[in-house]
């Protein structure tokens, strides 16, 4: 029996994802709409700790001012009630069909001004419910044909908005930080800042990046045949690891959204290993909330939505005392040793060495006999091995 979640695991979900009815391209949707406070409810219930939402999930598209607050109220009470926290709040700029052509770089200059004002006001309301992360994923923000869009000038709308809405929340004085969200394809036929490596060279030319960093998914990378954890490695390296969603994918092909652990298993692991016990000779860690966006099979009815959202923490939490018992495990510490893993925080230049040193040093190239140093054993798959020993163990 997996052990029941507390606040510290730290994790959350999107209201969005229990509470998809499973409507889809090809039919409609199999299961009833709950209100946000019944999801909200459901998931303290399970043992969660926080939920996240965009704007649009709490309140419907074009609700009048009063209407709305009576609405955040009501969820205010319930996340009270519950002893939940809204550690992230996100703005929903792809449902409409104004933004069918993008938010921030739709051809169409009143539609971004019309986003830049959305986002501007669910910050707002981030700050005011306490969230501290404010994810932006531009689905819409690409195009199906490469004559459709000006890649110079769309990336330059992009800054433009992100910036604005970083010197907004500086401006303001919010304890908030962007994280954006990168994504391949779908809805869009290609998709501005595809991956964690794309965000990251966009994030390194704006002018208020410092707030700015990444929200990357499991999914989203897998989709571009990317390995999610190594992408996780290199955000936290570039100290962007603000947010992660976790999911399940098989690979490149359509955003499946399962549940965590669901799709590649071993992947799962090493990402659960990297986030509970960092890299493996110490670094940056990721400290933030372990958020769930997945989405409820569209072939399970209500009991099967609530079944999922604890498979998602149950497995999260299976696969962290797995890989605690891994980084415990002596043969683990011996095969690392072995495959020099922990021999590469060792700086390739000595302490003080000069490069005149290094060019002097015959050691390091006349006399260094190659046919040595490629005849070494790695052992990189008894270590992997050992992976999965405790896996599967
Ligand atoms: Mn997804």
């Amino acid at each position: 029996m997996t052990r029941t979640p507390t606040p510290d695991d730290k994790f959350s979900f999107g209201l969005w994802t229990v509470g998809w009815t499973a409507a889809d391209p090809f039919g409609s949707a199999t299961r009833p709409a709950l209100a946000p406070w019944e999801y909200a409810k459901g998931l303290a219930d399970l043992g969660a700790w926080g939920i996240t939402f965009h704007d649009d999930d709490v309140v419907p598209f074009g609700t009048g001012d009063a209407e709305r607050d009576e609405i955040y109220a009501t969820l205010g009470r319930t996340v009270d009630e519950s002893g939940l926290v809204i550690e992230m709040v996100t703005t929903n700029t792809f449902t409409h069909p104004m933004f069918k052509d993008g938010a921030f770089t739709s051809n169409d200059r009143s539609v971004r001004r019309y986003a830049l004002r959305k986002i501007l006001r669910n910050v707002d309301l981030a700050a005011s419910v306490g969230a501290t992360t404010f994810v932006m994923w531009g689905g819409r923000e690409g195009q199906e044909y490469d004559g459709a869009k000006d890649v110079n000038a769309a990336l330059s709308r992009y800054a433009e908005g992100i910036d604005t809405v970083a010197g907004y929340i500086k401006d303001k004085g919010y304890d908030l930080r962007i994280a954006l969200e990168p994504k391949p394809n779908e809805p869009r036929g290609d998709i501005l800042l595809p991956t964690v490596g794309h965000a990251l060279g966009f994030i390194a030319e704006l002018e208020n990046g410092d707030i700015v960093g990444l929200n990357p998914e499991t999914g989203h990378e897998q989709m571009a045949g990317l390995n999610y954890t190594t992408g996780l490695g290199q955000a936290l390296w570039a100290n962007k690891l603000f947010h992660i969603d976790l999911n399940g994918q098989h690979g490149p092909r359509y955003d499946q959204d399962l549940v965590f652990g669901h799709g590649d298993l071993i992947s799962a692991f090493f990402t659960v290993d990297l986030v509970e016990n960092g890299f493996p000779s110490g670094g940056p860690r990721y400290d933030g909330a372990r958020h769930f966006d997945y989405k409820p099979s569209r072939t399970d009815g209500l009991p099967g939505v609530w079944a999922s959202a604890k498979a998602n923490m149950d497995t999260y939490i299976m696969l962290k005392e797995k890989a605690a018992a891994y980084r415990a495990d002596p043969r683990v510490r011996e095969a690392m040793e072995y495959s020099g893993v922990l021999d590469l925080a060792t700086p390739t230049l000595g302490e003080g060495e000069t490069l005149e040193a290094f060019l002097a040093d015959r050691s390091v190239f006349e006399d260094f006999d190659p046919t040595a140093a490629a005849e070494r054993d790695y052992g990189f798959v008894k270590l992997n091995q050992l992976a999965i020993e405790h896996l599967l163990g």
